[in-house]
C-alpha cells in the first residue's frame, strides 16, 4: 500500500510580494504526474491533504481553480482525502463534501471524524484514514459545547474532548488494524 501524505499547500500565498501561483502549480503538476505515471509501477492507491489547503479562508479563484484541476487528475487514479487546517474555512472547504462520491473525500465536519475512509488497495491491504480538521476554538465551542462553563480554548485541547466522546471506529472489527 503506497500513499502521498502531504499538507500545507497554501494556495494563493505570496511570499514579500511575490505570486507564488506558478511554483504551486509546478509543484502540484508533479504530484499528478506520480500518481499518473508512478517510475516503479506501483501504484499510489491515496493522497492525502492533510490541511492549509489555502492560504485563507476566502481564497481568490485562481487558487480555487487550481485545486479542482488538480482534484480532477488525481481522482482519476486514485483516492483523495482532504481535511482542513488553520488557514482554511472547514466550512467552505468541506462544501459539496456529502454530495462527493467514490474517490474524492472531503473530511471538514467534526462530527464525521471517527469514521473512516477506507482504501481498498490493489495489493489486498485495506487503510483507514482518519481526517481530523483543525478545530477553531471559536467555532468548536460553538459547534460542541455542551454545557460546559471552562470549555477548551485551544484545537489540542478541542481534540481531546472530542476523542472523549467517541473514539475512532473500525470499519471491521475482523480486520486488523495496524498503526
Ligand atoms: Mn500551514
Amino acid at each position: 500500500m503506497r500513499v502521498i501524505h502531504t499538507s500545507d499547500w497554501h494556495l494563493g500565498r505570496s511570499l514579500l510580494g511575490a505570486d507564488l501561483g506558478a511554483a504551486q502549480a509546478d509543484v502540484l503538476d508533479q504530484i499528478c504526474r506520480l500518481v499518473e505515471e508512478p517510475d516503479d509501477g506501483i501504484p499510489i492507491e491515496a493522497v492525502l491533504i492533510a490541511g492549509d489547503v489555502f492560504d485563507r479562508g476566502i481564497p481568490p479563484v485562481e487558487p480555487i481553480e487550481l485545486f479542482e484541476a488538480t482534484l480532477e487528475r488525481l481522482v482519476r487514479h486514485t483516492h483523495v482525502v482532504v481535511t482542513s487546517g488553520n488557514h482554511d474555512s472547514a466550512r467552505r472547504l468541506g462544501f459539496g463534501a456529502g454530495l462527493f462520491r467514490e474517490r474524492l473525500h472531503v473530511v471538514t465536519d467534526i462530527d464525521l471524524v471517527d469514521r473512516p475512509v477506507v482504501v481498498e488497495g490493489s495489493d489486498g491491504v485495506a487503510l483507514a484514514v482518519y481526517g481530523f480538521p483543525y478545530l477553531e476554538p471559536e467555532h468548536a465551542q460553538a459547534r460542541l459545547a455542551r454545557g460546559d462553563a471552562t470549555p477548551p480554548r485551544s484545537h489540542d485541547e478541542w481534540s481531546g474532548r472530542r476523542w472523549s466522546w467517541s473514539g475512532p471506529t473500525w470499519p471491521d472489527a475482523s480486520v486488523s488494524v495496524r498503526s
